[in-house]
């Protein structure tokens, strides 16, 4: 099949955008087998049957390579209260904050954990999102860390999008355990019993003072390590704990937030070859005010990805649009870098390798945009211009 007259952003070349005007994309089965402008179409798929696009912009799909949304029950009333002045640690240290959507998590079934996240799925993939991280870590017990990981697996099998799953179980101490028990006891055998399942795709921590430390986490990785898994890191993102170096130095396929990382952790990501993650829905939420070093990370090298951190607590966003939008208002992305973070660098920050891109050879995933220019779909607000969502081919 052909897609003709297409304005392609194909973010694989030095134009901005990878943009080519007039451009066919040729695919086959489930790949890309061709793309490049319309004059230089080779003469072997010239009696494909033809799409004719009018004109219109087409991207990598989309892919959120930082998302929570499998959970149970929402934390509405934890945002009145924040609205009342309680900040995010203090309702953490009260025993709300993460600690009390595990309560809901932990009450949830299979069955209803996949239900009330299906809805969000739904919403990423009306927004052109081909590709989903899902993290457990709202279980802290063996059952439900599992639990949350099959549903994750599930959502792949009943909606038309790729699901790659991180193991976070250190990612809060359950109420009435020591950190370092909680290690040793619960998370690690948890870690090895989900990937003795298959559902463990890559390991995730949260390193922060209300969370664990540089040692604790270093035990983690160490076990994903020996069994063979890449890792990722919430760091550096309501303080500096050095949870960044730490990343870097597994050769972490990311390190994520980063608003207190500094000039030597974005050295530091930049000679492990991690991709930054920059959750710009987490820092609006909590009226974060201390940015990301977005520069350094420029001056550095450092790849950066977009996503959305759909969580129930500090970022309950379901749109990759909107965030694209946020990392450009807030942080001063560049709409170029916005789109780059949610196609070509977030398959980066998940160590995929056949999709991010519009070339041959990779994944027929793509996204089909009512709009002129790329800029347009980090600009507006709260306006949907996909127009039609590509997967594996399929239209
Ligand atoms: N950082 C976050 O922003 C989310 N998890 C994390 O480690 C928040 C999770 C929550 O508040 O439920
Ligand atoms: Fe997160």
């Amino acid at each position: 099949m052909l897609l003709t007259n297409a304005n392609i952003a194909t973010m694989d070349s030095a134009a901005p955008y990878g943009l080519l005007a007039d451009g066919i994309i040729a695919i086959d089965g489930r790949q890309i087998a061709w793309v490049g402008s319309a004059q230089d179409l080779p003469a072997q798929f010239c009696d494909a049957p033809r799409a004719d696009l009018g004109g219109r912009l087409v991207t990598p799909g989309l892919i959120d390579c930082h998302s929570h949304i499998v959970h149970g029950g929402n934390r509405a009333r934890e945002f009145e209260m924040r609205l009342q002045g309680a900040s995010y640690e203090a309702i953490a240290r009260a025993g709300g904050g993460i600690v009390s959507t595990v309560a809901a998590t932990r009450a949830s079934s299979e069955d209803a954990l996949l239900a009330s996240a299906l809805p969000r799925v739904d919403a990423l993939i009306a927004e052109g999102v081909t590709t989903l991280e899902v993290k457990s870590g709202y279980g802290l017990d063996q059952d439900t860390e599992l639990r949350m990981l099959r549903v994750a697996r599930e959502i792949a099998k009943l909606r038309p999008i790729s699901v790659r799953t991180s193991f976070l179980g250190a990612h809060a101490v359950p109420d009435g355990m020591n950190a370092d028990s909680y290690i040793n006891n619960v998370c690690l055998p948890a870690l090895e019993a989900a990937h003795g399942e298959g559902l463990v795709d890559a390991v995730d921590g949260f390193c922060e003072s209300i969370a664990f430390t540089p040692a604790q986490i270093r035990r983690v990785f160490g076990r994903a390590r020996a069994l063979g898994l890449p890792v990722k890191l919430h760091a550096e993102q309501l303080s500096h704990q050095g949870g960044t170096r730490l990343a870097a130095e597994f050769g972490a396929l990311s390190a994520d937030h980063l608003e207190y990382a500094d000039d030597a952790d974005a050295a530091a990501l930049a000679q492990a070859g991690s991709v930054a993650v920059i959750l710009p829905g987490a820092f609006y939420t909590l009226r974060e005010t201390r940015l990301p070093p977005i520069d350094a990370f420029r001056a550095h090298g450092v790849a950066m990805a977009l996503a959305t951190d759909c969580n129930p607590g500090s970022s309950p966003i379901t749109s990759a649009l909107l965030t694209m939008n946020m990392g450009a208002t807030l942080f001063r992305m560049t709409p170029e870098e916005c789109l780059a973070g949610l196609t070509r660098h977030a398959a980066r920050a998940l160590g995929l390798e056949d999709r991010g891109v519009i070339r041959a050879g990779q994944r027929a995933d793509l996204a089909v945009w009512d709009v002129e220019h790329p800029a347009e779909l980090s600009y507006r607000i709260g306006f949907n211009p996909l127009w039609k969502r590509i997967y594996e081919g399929a239209l």
